[in-house]
């Protein structure tokens, strides 16, 4: 019996910061319907999919930056989308800022959920790799404070769900070998990945035009070597001045590139993705049991800002 998912992509075009959260979702809801049409089972939004993409603002006041957050999952202003994917029979991968009460107090995190087709949220991921700064940084022409408004996720961890093993991850989880290996240690066969990226990098602008390239190669590479579908979708365009990489794009396990946004706004595409090719690569190229060396790994023990380039750079200071 196959295994095929037809897996689309719900690609957002900016969200201004005076959109309101029940304009989104309507957005998010159009979408949802289309997927269906072109016969989804899941539709991917991107990485903070309710407001515009916060972290590029100092905001002094905890009142207003907890405006952004979501305290509850669902909520008056998303219930619709999960009202709509449950009579719509369409599960979804959303990420937004989650404000949560723990016993010890409030925390911040960079969360996405996975919502099976009965409109039940079966899985939540909290982001590991957060990129960005913690104090406000003036020479930037705009900020990234996800080290400020976000503390990280406990780790990256596999459900089964939608007739396969689904692992999640955001954005910056994306550029690191570690996001994909360990998913794939655990059986991954189709990773969701929600992006916000501005096409400009402050600490190294020499980078601006590698963006897209960057992304996709990530999502590659990192599909490939591990043997499992990636689903990279983006929140795109000019919002709030900061133009955002688009190049949403669904990879293969053989590292091919089988669907692939070609706007910068709302759009919706799909792939019907086989999540039996998987076994053959993780069979035999990626035979973790068979060829993996954990021996000659050995454990990497140096702190941050400890490791030195040769001409005595410290690395890991940079962001
Ligand atoms: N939201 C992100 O994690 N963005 C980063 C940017 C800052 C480089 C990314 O890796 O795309």
């Amino acid at each position: 019996m196959s295994r095929h998912l037809n897996v689309a992509m719900g690609q957002l075009g900016p969200i201004q910061r005076a959109d309101s959260r029940t304009a989104v979702v309507k957005r998010l809801c159009t979408m949802m319907r289309e997927a269906k049409s072109l016969g989804a089972q899941i539709i991917v939004y991107p990485e903070l999919a309710l407001t515009t993409f916060f972290p590029r603002w100092y905001i002094d006041d905890v009142q207003e930056l907890h405006s952004f957050y979501e305290t509850s999952m669902p909520n008056i202003a998303t219930q619709p989308l999960f009202d709509l994917a449950r009579q719509l029979e369409i599960g979804f991968y959303l990420g937004y800022a989650e404000l949560a009460r723990e016993a010890d107090g409030l925390h911040r995190y960079n969360t996405a959920i996975l919502v099976n087709t009965r409109g039940e949220i079966v899985d939540k991921y909290r982001k590991v790799h957060l990129p960005g700064h913690s104090e406000h940084e003036p020479w930037r022409r705009f900020q990234h404070l996800e080290k400020r408004y976000f503390e990280p996720g406990p780790g990256f961890h596999v459900r089964r769900a939608f007739g396969g093993v689904m692992g999640m991850a955001l954005c910056n989880d994306r550029r690191w070998a570690e996001t994909y290996r360990v998913l794939a240690l655990q059986g991954c066969e189709m990773v969701f990945i929600g992006y916000n990226t501005p096409v400009h990098n402050a600490p190294a602008p020499q980078h601006d035009d590698l963006s897209l390239f960057h992304n996709q190669l990530s999502l590659q590479a990192g599909a490939y070597q591990n043997g499992m579908w990636a689903v990279g979708v983006a929140k795109a365009g000019l919002e709030e001045g900061v133009d955002s990489i688009g190049g949403s794009c669904i990879v293969a396990p053989s590292g091919e590139v089988v669907a692939r946004c070609i706007t910068k706004d709302d759009e919706v595409q799909l792939a019907r993705c086989d999540l039996d090719w998987c076994a053959v690569y993780k069979r035999t190229t990626f035979n973790f049991d068979l060829h993996r060396q954990p021996h000659a790994y050995g454990l990497i023990t140096e702190k941050k800002g400890e490791t030195l380039a040769a001409d005595g750079t410290q690395w890991g200071v940079d962001r």
